[in-house]
């Protein structure tokens, strides 16, 4: 899954996307690295970061979703946490959502039953703004875990196939650097309540904690987490470097073959 930011951070002035083809390139040259979906986000969920409202995102996103969709039939997912823009992104032609708040917006959980497309379940402890002041946990895999099943199981009671279900422990959004490495470290233990597991690592703060490297230096840190994900039953990793990832998940195909 390859990471198309349309923050206005990255690509905008005053609030106002206005970064389309800027987009659009961005998307070919995540798509021509091996991406299998690219991961279209207006709304940011950073850490620290102000919230938009509806009309904002959607200005944002569906725009650089039609000139995805202009050109090609990759599947995209939507990183939202609101129904609307849910709605209206799965009808400008995106497949999956991308929740970091899991479902937790009260028409959330029946908006994507409706829509009738997968979607990826995120923990996070407390909110963005504040989550990385003091992460605590008394048991950190028991409680990402039984979270993220509680979510999926309410996913199933309201008419969400199980297929359609993809469990993600939250790399970063509360947790300091054991907190991750631990759930990194027990990823099969998500991977084994037999729902898909999607892991975002790259380019983390994480990383720097470990090896001080500035964003743009943690292709290597990043590669190297992808494939611990990977190893540990990983279905989809949410990465912005995708030839690399691509490369290194290719030759790791070839030593687990043997040939
Ligand atoms: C600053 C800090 C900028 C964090 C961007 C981020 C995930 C996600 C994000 C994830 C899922 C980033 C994050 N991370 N959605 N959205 N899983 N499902 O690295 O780990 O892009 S935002």
């Amino acid at each position: 899954m390859g990471i198309l930011n349309v923050t206005p951070d990255s690509f905008s002035d005053g609030g106002r996307f206005i970064g389309v083809g800027r987009a659009a390139e961005q998307a070919r040259a995540l798509l021509q690295q091996g991406a299998d979906i690219i991961d279209v986000g207006g709304e940011s969920a950073r850490p620290g970061a102000q919230s938009v409202d509806e009309e904002q995102e959607c200005r944002r996103v569906l725009p650089v979703i039609d000139a995805v969709r202009a050109h090609s039939s990759v599947p995209i997912s939507i990183d939202t946490s609101k129904p609307g823009v849910m709605r209206r992104a799965v009808e400008a032609g995106v497949d999956m959502v991308n929740d970091v708040r899991a479902l937790r917006d009260p028409s959330a959980l029946d908006t994507v039953r409706a829509l009738g497309v997968p979607v990826v379940l995120m923990h996070m402890q407390g909110e963005p703004r504040t989550m990385q002041r003091s992460p605590c946990y008394a048991d950190v895999l028991r409680e990402v875990t039984d979270f993220l099943l509680e979510r999926a199981h309410a996913c199933e009671a309201a008419g969400i196939p199980a297929a359609h279900i993809v469990l993600d422990p939250g790399f970063g959004f509360g947790k300091n650097l054991v907190h991750n490495l631990t759930l990194l470290k027990q990823l099969q233990t998500l991977a084994d309540t037999g729902y898909a597991v999607l892991a975002g690592l790259s380019r983390k703060s994480m990383i720097a904690q470990m090896i001080d490297r500035p964003v743009q230096e943690r292709v290597h840190a990043s590669v190297a987490l992808a494939l611990a994900a990977a190893a540990r039953g990983a279905a989809l990793l949410r990465v912005h470097d995708v030839a690399a990832t691509v490369d290194a998940l290719r030759v790791t195909a070839r030593v687990q073959a043997g040939r």
